[in-house]
C-alpha cells in the first residue's frame, strides 16, 4: 500500500507487534487519544463561531486564568481515556493532583498512566493561532490492580513508553513515537480520519532557526545571552532566523520540520522557566530523541531529571542536535 494511503488506525494496528510489551493495550491508548484529539479539533475550529471563547473564570494550578477551551479539551481527554477503561490514572496541567481511575477495583488490570497538557498554548486561541495537546504514557510502578500513587508519576521521562502531540494548525496533525522513531499523521476533515503523512520524522542535525521569547532576554543567564548573541553574528551560515509563535508544539513542530533550537530559560524573574517537566518538556523531549534531536535544562538531559512535584517546572533547550549541544556549551562556559 502506498505509504501515503495508510491511515493511523491501519497504523497502529501494523505496528502493535513491533512494540517490545505489546498486549494491545497501548493501541487501544493510542486509539482513545486519536479519538479525543478528534473531539477537541472540532471545538477548537469552533472558537470564535460560537461562545466558548474567553476566560472560564477559574485559575488553574499555576494561578493562570483559564481559558473555557482549556476546560473543555481537558474534559475530553480525559473523559476519553476514562470511558474506554485503558488507563488506570490520569494527570493534567490543569488538574491539581492526579485521577486514580477504578482505584477500588482489583479487576482494573491497566497497566498505564497518562500525563495530559490537554491545551497548550491557549493564550493563543483569542487571536486565532495554532495550539496543541501534548501527551505521556507510562507503565506505571506500583502493582496492577491497586490505586495509583504520586510514585506512579513522578517516573524520569526515560520510562516513557509514548509521547505525542496534536497541532491544531493549518491543518490538524498527530505526532507521536512508542519509541520506534516519530510518525506524523495529518487530519483529513471532510472524513475525520488521520492519514501517515509524515513517516519517521527526524531533525535536521543543526539549522538556522532560534526560538525563544527575546522579551525576556534582560532576565536570562549571562550563557543564554551568550548563546542568542551567537544566534545573531554575522559568521558562516548565522546569523540565524528567529522565530516564536508562543505554542510550544508549533516551535517544536515546525524546527523538527526546517531544524531549529526552542529555548524556555530559567531567568532572573522565573528560577525554574514555565515549562512544566511532567505535561511539557519529557514528552517533548522523547519525541526529539526519537527524531534525533536532543533536549536539555542547559545542563542535562531532560529525560534523566527525576520528578519531585507533579507540576514542577524545568528549564528548556530543544531541537536539533549540534545546536542544542551549543546552546549548552555556551551556558558551561559562562559559569566557569
Ligand atoms: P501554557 O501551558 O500556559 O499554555 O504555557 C506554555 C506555553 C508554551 O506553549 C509556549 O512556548 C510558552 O508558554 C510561551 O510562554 P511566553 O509567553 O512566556 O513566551
Ligand atoms: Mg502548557
Amino acid at each position: 500500500m502506498d505509504k501515503k494511503n495508510k491511515t493511523l488506525g491501519e497504523f497502529i494496528i501494523e505496528n502493535q507487534s513491533s512494540f517490545q510489551y505489546s498486549s494491545g493495550e497501548l493501541s487501544k491508548l493510542i486509539n482513545a487519544i486519536r479519538l479525543a484529539a478528534k473531539v477537541v479539533n472540532h471545538e477548537v475550529n469552533k472558537a470564535g463561531l460560537i461562545d466558548i471563547l474567553g476566560t472560564a473564570g477559574d485559575t488553574n494550578i499555576q494561578g493562570e486564568d483559564q481559558q473555557k477551551l482549556d476546560v473543555l479539551a481537558n474534559e475530553k481527554f480525559i473523559q476519553t481515556l476514562k470511558n474506554r477503561e485503558i488507563v488506570c490514572g490520569i494527570a493534567s496541567e490543569e488538574e491539581d493532583d492526579f485521577i486514580s481511575i477504578n482505584s477500588n477495583d482489583e479487576q482494573n488490570q491497566n497497566k498505564y498512566i497518562v500525563l495530559i497538557d490537554p491545551l497548550d498554548g491557549s493564550s493563543n486561541i483569542d487571536v486565532n493561532v495554532s495550539v496543541g495537546t501534548i501527551f505521556s504514557v507510562y507503565r506505571r510502578v506500583t502493582p496492577v490492580g491497586t490505586p495509583v500513587t504520586i510514585e506512579d508519576f513522578l517516573q524520569p521521562g526515560e520510562n516513557q513508553v509514548a509521547a505525542g502531540y496534536i497541532v491544531y494548525g493549518t491543518s490538524t496533525m498527530l505526532v507521536y513515537t512508542t519509541g520506534d522513531g516519530v510518525n506524523g499523521f495529518t487530519l483529513n476533515p471532510a472524513i475525520g480520519t488521520f492519514y501517515l503523512s509524515h513517516p519517521n520524522m527526524q531533525f535536521p542535525e543543526t539549522g538556522k532557526i532560534y526560538s525563544v521569547n527575546e522579551g525576556n532576554y534582560i532576565h536570562f543567564p549571562q550563557g543564554v545571552k551568550d548563546y542568542i548573541k551567537y544566534c545573531q553574528q554575522e559568521e558562516g551560515d548565522r546569523p540565524y532566523t528567529s522565530r516564536y509563535i508562543g505554542s510550544l508544539v508549533s516551535d517544536f513542530h515546525r524546527n523538527m520540520i526546517k531544524g531549529g533550537i526552542y529555548m524556555y530559560p530559567k531567568s532572573s524573574i522565573a528560577s525554574d522557566g514555565k515549562l512544566r517537566l511532567l505535561y511539557e518538556c519529557n514528552p517533548m523531549a522523547f519525541l526529539a530523541e526519537q527524531a534525533n534531536g536532543k533536549a536539555s535544562d542547559g545542563r542535562s538531559r531532560i529525560m534523566k531529571l527525576k520528578p519531585t512535584e507533579l507540576h514542577q517546572r524545568v528549564p528548556f533547550f530543544c531541537g536539533s542536535a549540534k545546536m542544542v549541544e551549543k546552546a549548552e556549551e555556551f551556558i558551561a562556559k559562562a559559569l566557569k
